[in-house]
């Protein structure tokens, strides 16, 4: 089996690998806390289960989506908004797991990003075909914060792109354990997922979960020394 990307990717901790200024691929981060993710991962969704969001132009996403934490990401027919309740429900999301709460803590350090505290949790879901097309994160409160994702299952083509929707977008590859921090000027970069190919991960099947932590209050918090307009 050639599997192209992934061939000289190796399933241990590696040294941080820059993507850009901002932008930090932490190859194997995650893979000591893998199996516990995906535990809770299913906590999360038998109360708050995953379901396909529409756009606000009619179209069905292809990624299955959840969150957990106290705010989550929405999307229907009037916009794409953070809220406290799932619509599904009309509860609020899940409490954020502790083990998913110290993993964007750590992972945003070793990033340059002390003290990162998400107030949400979007995960998503993939199987073979999902995709994710070309957008920006730009529905959170403050872009100061970092975004941290967390990749598990079976692997994706992530593409990189620029500040614009046309610019060329670099692949990146995807496995299990790896997470990537995007803060700086990373942070309002154009990116997506390839269609996924079909594959198998010991712990998730034909899946790829993908968590991404947030922070996304709209109430600034204590105004930090570096970066920003003085
Ligand atoms: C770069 N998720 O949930 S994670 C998303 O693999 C999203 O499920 C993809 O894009 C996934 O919004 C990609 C990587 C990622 C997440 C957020 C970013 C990259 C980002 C925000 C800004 C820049
Ligand atoms: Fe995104």
């Amino acid at each position: 089996m050639n599997l192209g990307l992934f061939d000289e990717l190796p399933a241990t901790p590696q040294a941080p690998e820059w993507l850009e200024s901002g932008a930090v691929v932490l190859r194997g981060f995650a893979l000591a806390q893998a199996a516990q993710l995906l535990q809770a991962v299913e906590a999360v969704a038998a109360r708050a289960p995953f379901r396909h969001l529409v756009t606000p132009g009619g179209k069905r996403m292809s990624v299955a989506m959840t969150n957990c934490g106290p705010l989550g990401w929405i999307s229907d027919r009037s916009g794409y908004r953070y809220g406290p309740t799932d619509p599904l429900t009309g509860e609020r999301w899940p409490p954020m797991p502790e083990v998913f709460h110290a993993l964007a803590r750590e992972a945003a350090g070793a990033a340059g990003y002390p003290g990162f505290a998400p107030d949400a949790c979007l995960i998503n879901r993939y199987s073979p075909g999902t995709r994710l097309s070309l957008h920006q994160d730009r529905d959170e409160g403050n872009y100061d914060h970092p975004i941290v994702s967390v990749s598990l299952g079976i692997p994706a083509v992530f593409l990189w792109g620029g500040a614009q929707r046309t610019d060329k977008a670099r692949r990146v590859g995807l496995l299990h354990g790896d997470v990537v921090v995007w803060g700086g000027p990373a942070r309002l970069r154009f990116h997506g997922v390839l269609p996924l190919a079909e594959a198998a991960h010991a712990l998730t099947g034909a899946q790829r979960i993908n968590l991404t932590f947030r922070r996304a209050r709209q109430e600034p918090g204590p105004v930090s020394s570096a970066g920003g307009a003085a």
